[in-house]
């Protein structure tokens, strides 16, 4: 059967004249409604791990807004906690793990068949929130890339440069190559769940892709990608991936076509005009607006919205931010962005 959901028309490479619009983290803190949830669960992984306020915030942007897409909310570090690590987050400054720098580390992780008895609930969330959402938006799920997700496995937190990473790779590469594989097995399996759990969609989020120069782009930034894809495709070969190789650069081109996903996320770093010609010509893209137009609005987010849809009117495109909706966002800014894209 044809896809009828307009997020699902662009991913099969549908040219629309009005793309479908959801934004990274469109969930999150600058909506009233979810800090009034994120409070009632406590802390941010309460919320995540309970399936009924999960699902009332995964849901509350598509009431308010109507977006095509309802993204999962969960996070990508859920992933390592499933693999043994310890995981909190200090309040104002973010998330803390366990770190994995040696051997002995590796070996006290958790075997990727045991992954589902800690990520359960996020599947349990994907069913809960299914059948309530309207017909014609896309329920999509996701993980992180195992490049980004290894950083802060490594370094136990979020770096500017992802150092103890690097480091790892430069100094230990069969610790960090067995890691980088431990991930990537977990991810098939976590996505897999996810899509049996009801997702249409997936996504996988390489935060900090860019950040691999030369022929470390293509070891652990193109080529886990690949292997995710391709075995997601084999078990699912009707469920479209979207990956999101961010600050990849000259790398997006290409992306797609070697690493099989249906649809290459582009950060802001690019330019619309640039992806058009460049990324584009392979297939469906999604993005790109400077998140911080979310918060100074005005003029200048419309125009720079208008001239985005200009860019890739040509192809296949899903509209989205160059990354995630910031806190300090005017929920305003997303409604006056949604006029000037339908009109
Ligand atoms: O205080 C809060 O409520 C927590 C803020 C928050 C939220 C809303 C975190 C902590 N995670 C999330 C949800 C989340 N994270 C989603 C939900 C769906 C959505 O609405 O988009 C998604 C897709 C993510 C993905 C995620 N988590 C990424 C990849 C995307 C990106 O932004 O680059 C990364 C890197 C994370 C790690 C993470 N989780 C939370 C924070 C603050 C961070 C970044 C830590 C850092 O590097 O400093």
């Amino acid at each position: 059967m044809a896809a009828t959901k307009k997020l699902l028309r662009a991913l099969a490479g549908e040219v629309q004249a009005v793309p479908p619009v959801w934004l990274m983290r469109q969930a999150g803190r600058y909506l009233p409604e979810y800090k009034a949830t994120r409070a009632r669960a406590g802390d941010f992984l309460t919320l995540c791990y309970t399936p009924d306020l999960a699902a009332e915030v995964t849901l509350q942007p598509i009431r308010r807004y109507g977006f095509d897409g309802a993204i999962l909310f969960a996070d990508i570090l859920l992933v390592p906690q499933a693999l043994g690590a310890d995981l909190w987050f200090v309040t104002g400054e973010g998330p803390r793990l366990s770190t994995i720098t040696t051997q002995d580390d590796f070996d006290a992780l958790r075997r990727v068949g045991d992954i589902h008895e800690t990520l359960s609930p996020i599947y349990e969330t994907l069913r809960i929130v299914k059948p309530e959402l309207p017909p014609e938006v896309t329920l999509i799920g996701f993980a992180g890339a195992p490049w980004t997700v290894a950083t802060y496995m490594i370094a136990g937190r979020g770096t500017p440069d992802q150092g103890p990473a690097h480091a790892l790779k430069q100094g230990n590469r069969p610790v960090f190559d067995a890691l980088i594989d431990r991930i990537t097995a977990a991810t098939v399996e976590y996505l897999s769940a996810q899509i049996e759990a009801g997702a249409e969609v997936v996504k996988l989020f390489d935060s900090w892709a860019g950040s691999l120069k030369g022929a470390d782009f293509e070891r652990y930034a193109l080529a886990p990608a690949k292997a995710i894809i391709s075995e997601l495709k084999a078990r699912h070969p009707q469920t479209p991936v979207i990956a999101f190789p961010r600050q990849a650069g000259a790398h997006y081109v290409g992306f797609a076509r070697s690493t099989g996903a249906d649809c290459v996320a582009l950060d802001n770093s690019v330019s619309a005009e640039w992806a058009a010609a460049k990324v584009q010509v392979d297939g469906c893209v999604q993005g790109n607006l400077d998140p911080k137009h979310m918060v100074t609005g005005g003029p200048t987010m419309i125009d720079e919205t208008r001239r985005i849809i200009r860019a890739f009117a040509n192809g296949p495109h899903v509209f989205n931010l160059g990354h995630g909706i910031t806190p300090d966002a005017d929920p305003d800014n997303v409604s006056r962005m949604l006029e000037a894209i339908r009109g």
